[in-house]
């Protein structure tokens, strides 16, 4: 889907899934779209899909903050062509797959896909073409009789049967982090932590399942054959199991992989539980770790269910500092004992240990998550079920202190405050000397006239209201209403 949340618009990956059904669908003339690379002219990129490639099945990959704008795709491809078949899939689908096909949200959708669909895709199609049944697709939803009936859920794939993802059929290109080209591949599924503000356990269960190091080592080919200069890796916690980690990172060496750059997230308990590790890391070409930091303060650890990872969390920085890797640190806040101080710890304590990029989200109450039954229950959701805001950028809470606005407003503060953009790190600097410069002789005197005339005769919250007008209307598509 075209929606993006504004902390990710220097981030443009290829949608994993799609990649990866696509590429385990035999027989078939198959194509991939990733709308975010047109989101500016949508309506016309879309009847140009239909035109050139005459489409009979149509999927569609939304996760919750998305789903709105998959429905009002769908509909305007039924308004185009009624007897194209369109099919849902995906975090939301999976999560909610009852309700949507109960509340007439699904009304575009011919099919509802859920959990992992890499073969179940091509089981689906042979249904469609009468060469199987659909009563026998396991995790699909399908209709009869003027409703739907589900299917079983899915068991969990054996991932040593999951054919690499196809590369080669996407319809636009422009896939980058800055101005590098970025793909995406994934050497595990799912997470055995107990993480309660996480939506994976719904989709994968408690299960950590691991491809083979030769099939990564020629994923990672693969991408670079498509001319990658940057990878991320998928997996939700590829540190789960350090050891396994470390032989990844070996091989990616000896394989000659680490003329590449690694984008990939961690656990902070799984980087100090080694000495090693973040130096392999290093030496496999890792640059940039996602490091789930997501707060300092034990009592909302505790709440997250993360346990008291403060001394993981100093010594995971640490490591991979030393190993001059960049730290874009998670930081989730609003929980519900939050005051304004509780929140402004946090961006501290990443300003004092010099986390190179602040990832800061509020608490989101995700369909079907166990802090959104504890949230409701505490009444503190103020935002239940217009999913559109539903990406950790906007206040869908409040905090017993706090209501939602002003929790949004003291993020917005506080990232201003503390902003890496402004300050910037000792690894940042030491990696990227010449951004760096560009940055004090350029970009920061440009952004800082541009924030004085912005700001001119308008109180703070004056300022601070306007911006979140503009990002109110990033994912509107208005050109999907005609
Ligand atoms: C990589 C990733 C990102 C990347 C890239 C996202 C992208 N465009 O693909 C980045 C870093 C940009 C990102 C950002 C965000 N992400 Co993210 N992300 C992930 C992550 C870690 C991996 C996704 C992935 O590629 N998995 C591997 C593929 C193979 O699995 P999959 O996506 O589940 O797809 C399978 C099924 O879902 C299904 N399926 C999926 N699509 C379709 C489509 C059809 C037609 C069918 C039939 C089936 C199907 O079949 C697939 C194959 O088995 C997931 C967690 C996870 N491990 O899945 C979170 C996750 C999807 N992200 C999440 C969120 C909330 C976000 C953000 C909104 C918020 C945030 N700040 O993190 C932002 C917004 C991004 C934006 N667009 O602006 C949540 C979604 C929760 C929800 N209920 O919607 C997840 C689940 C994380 C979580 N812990 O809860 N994300």
């Amino acid at each position: 889907m075209p929606d993006m949340v504004p902390a990710f618009r220097g981030w443009l990956p290829p949608n994993l899934a799609i990649s990866s059904i696509t590429g385990n669908l035999r027989g078939h003339d198959v194509h991939m779209a990733d709308l975010i690379l047109v989101r500016n002219k949508l309506t016309s990129s879309i009847k140009n899909l239909l035109i050139e490639y005459k489409p009979e099945v149509i999927g569609f990959s939304a996760m919750s903050f998305q789903f709105n704008t998959a429905r009002r795709i769908a509909e305007f491809i039924k308004s185009l062509d009624k007897d194209i078949k369109t099919v849902l899939g995906g975090y939301h689908a999976t999560l909610m797959y009852k309700e949507i096909a109960e509340d007439g949200n699904a009304e575009p959708f011919d099919f509802i896909l859920r959990g992992e669909s890499d073969l179940s895709f091509g089981e689906l199609i042979l249904a469609i073409e009468g060469k199987a049944i659909y009563g026998d697709v396991m995790g699909l939803s399908f209709r009869q009789n003027g409703k739907f009936a589900h299917n079983p859920p899915r068991p969990l794939e054996d991932l040593s049967k999951i054919a690499l993802p196809n590369r080669t059929n996407r319809v636009w290109q422009g896939y980058a982090f800055g101005i590098k080209q970025l793909d995406i591949f994934e050497t595990s599924r799912g997470c055995t932590m107990p993480c309660n503000f996480c939506s994976m356990n719904q989709m994968y269960g408690r299960k950590f399942r691991t491809y083979s190091t030769d099939r990564v080592i020629k994923d990672i080919a693969n991408a670079k054959k498509q001319g990658a200069k940057y990878l991320a890796i998928a997996d939700d916690n590829i540190t789960l199991n350090p050891r396994r980690f470390e032989e990844l990172c070996d091989a990616i060496t000896e394989a000659g992989h680490n003329d590449i750059g690694y984008i990939v997230q961690t656990s902070c308990t799984g980087i100090a539980s080694s000495d090693t590790l973040a130096e392999k890391m290093a030496r496999a070409g890792f640059e940039f770790i996602f490091l789930g930091i997501e707060n300092v303060s034990e009592r909302n650890l505790r709440i997250m269910r993360k346990g008291n990872i403060i001394n993981s969390i100093k010594r995971a920085v640490e490591l991979i500092h030393k190993n001059n890797m960049l730290i874009i640190g998670g930081m989730i806040i609003g929980n519900s004992e939050d005051k304004e101080e509780d929140i402004a710890q946090n961006y501290e304590f990443f300003d004092r240990y010099n986390i190179d990029f602040i990832s800061d989200q509020i608490i989101t109450p995700y369909p079907k998550t166990g802090i959104r039954e504890e949230l409701i229950k505490a009444g503190l959701v103020t935002n239940l079920d217009d999913y559109r805001k539903y990406n950790g950028f906007w206040a869908n809470v409040c905090t017993k202190y706090l209501d939602s606005e002003e929790l949004q407003f003291v993020k917005w503060k506080n990232k201003k405050k503390y902003s890496t953009f402004y300050k910037t790190t000792p690894t940042f600097k030491t990696r990227f000397p010449l951004v760096y410069l560009l940055r004090v002789l350029l970009l920061r005197p440009y952004c800082r006239v541009k924030d004085t005339i912005r700001s001119l005769g308008k109180t703070e919250k004056e300022v601070f209201l306007e911006e979140m007008g503009h990002f109110n209307h990033l994912n509107d598509f208005n050109e999907l209403n005609t």
